[in-house]
């Protein structure tokens, strides 16, 4: 494959295809395992994800690239290939979540900032050095009555510019994931609100990439969805994919070769209705497809429940959820095409 960062971000972020992120940290991974019943060790962390890599039929067809945690991108299968090996082969591309998480910002109540630049070009080239290509880095944002403060997207805007530049420098191409959430507390925002505040933070974040000198050919956004808080859900598929692309095309230059999202607590169906709809209703100077962590493997997961016997099951739903998304990614999914699987 081409080692030019233009080429690598096409690359992950084609129409067809899109991104497993599967870089969920210690502590998440062990929420999800134990929704399931399984204890999360190193080995049943590592199974659970070597059962969705060697998912042949999604990593071939649907899947362009795959987020990975630290720990995963130094893991081995079972019979001792490396499971970034495992990734290659299918011909998607190994990615790394270089950001060391989301801490209370000081002197702002309420509010995170990403951390993890200290030692990062170090980071980076060990990274590449395994083989990552690209990583990701997560700033969050969370709506209140009163917040986000403008200081607050400041800050995290800033953090994934200085991120993306270093990414560049080491050969990688970055993934810029500002999430302005839909499952924060108190989760009572309206689809407006949502768009008044993702506008604000990708100007921002936009601004800041360009006096970093940021090459946005060799980048890829992850945004959220322009959707109403998780426990306001009001608005139509036509809505949020008509605000959507409405908000991105106000603040994205035509420069970024894709936009991938987060499906940021939304359910299965819904995360692959307004990304087809999106894909299907509009015309947009970038390809848009998806980056989704629990809507594409909570069928998945519920499906294994940590049996060896079940790993044939967990795949068929990876594949099937790996699918609906690729067709999405081309505007092509319908409700229908679930009916029938
Ligand atoms: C897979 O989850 C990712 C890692 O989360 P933590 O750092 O909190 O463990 C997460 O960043 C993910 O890549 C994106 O937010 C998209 O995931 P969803 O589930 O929102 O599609």
């Amino acid at each position: 494959m081409s080692e030019r960062l233009e080429d690598i971000a096409a690359a992950i972020a084609p129409k067809g295809k899109g991104i497993l992120a599967a870089d969920e940290s210690t502590g998440t991974i062990q929420k999800r395992l134990d929704s399931i019943g399984v204890a999360s060790t190193e080995e049943t962390r590592r199974d659970y994800r070597e059962m969705l890599f060697r998912a042949t039929q999604a990593m071939e067809n649907y899947i362009s690239g795959v987020i990975l945690f630290d720990e995963t991108l130094r893991q081995k299968a079972a019979d001792g290939t490396p499971l970034a090996d495992l990734i290659k082969a299918t011909g998607a591309v190994p990615g790394i979540k270089v950001d060391g998480g989301a801490k209370p910002l000081a002197a702002r109540p309420g509010e995170n900032v990403t951390e993890g630049l200290d030692g990062l070009r170090e980071r980076l080239a060990e990274y590449h050095a395994l083989g990552a290509r690209f990583a990701k880095w997560r700033g969050v944002i969370a709506i209140s009555g009163t917040l986000p403060s403008r200081g607050a997207i400041q800050a995290n805007a800033h953090a994934l510019a200085r991120y993306a530049a270093l990414c560049q420098e080491a050969g990688i191409v970055p993934i810029v994931e500002p999430e302005v959430l839909m499952d924060g507390e108190p989760g009572d925002h309206s689809i407006d609100r949502c768009y008044e505040v993702t506008e604000h933070v990708l100007r921002t974040v936009f601004a800041e990439l360009y006096d970093a000198r940021v090459n946005l050919e060799g980048t890829v956004l992850k945004p959220n969805m322009v959707i109403d808080g998780k426990n306001a859900r009001q608005a139509s598929v036509e809505d949020v994919a008509e605000k959507t692309v409405r908000c991105l095309k106000a603040t994205v230059p035509a420069t970024i070769p894709g936009i991938a999202f987060l499906s940021g607590g939304q359910s299965d169906e819904e995360a692959t209705a307004h990304l087809s709809a999106m894909n299907a209703g509009f015309d947009m100077p970038w390809n848009l497809t998806f980056s989704y962590g629990r809507a594409l493997q909570a069928a998945c997961l519920k499906a294994w429940g940590g049996k060896p016997e079940n790993i044939a099951a967990g795949q068929r739903a990876f594949t099937h959820r790996a699918k609906m998304n690729a067709l999405a990614s081309a505007g092509n999914w319908s409700a229908d095409l679930e009916q029938a699987a």
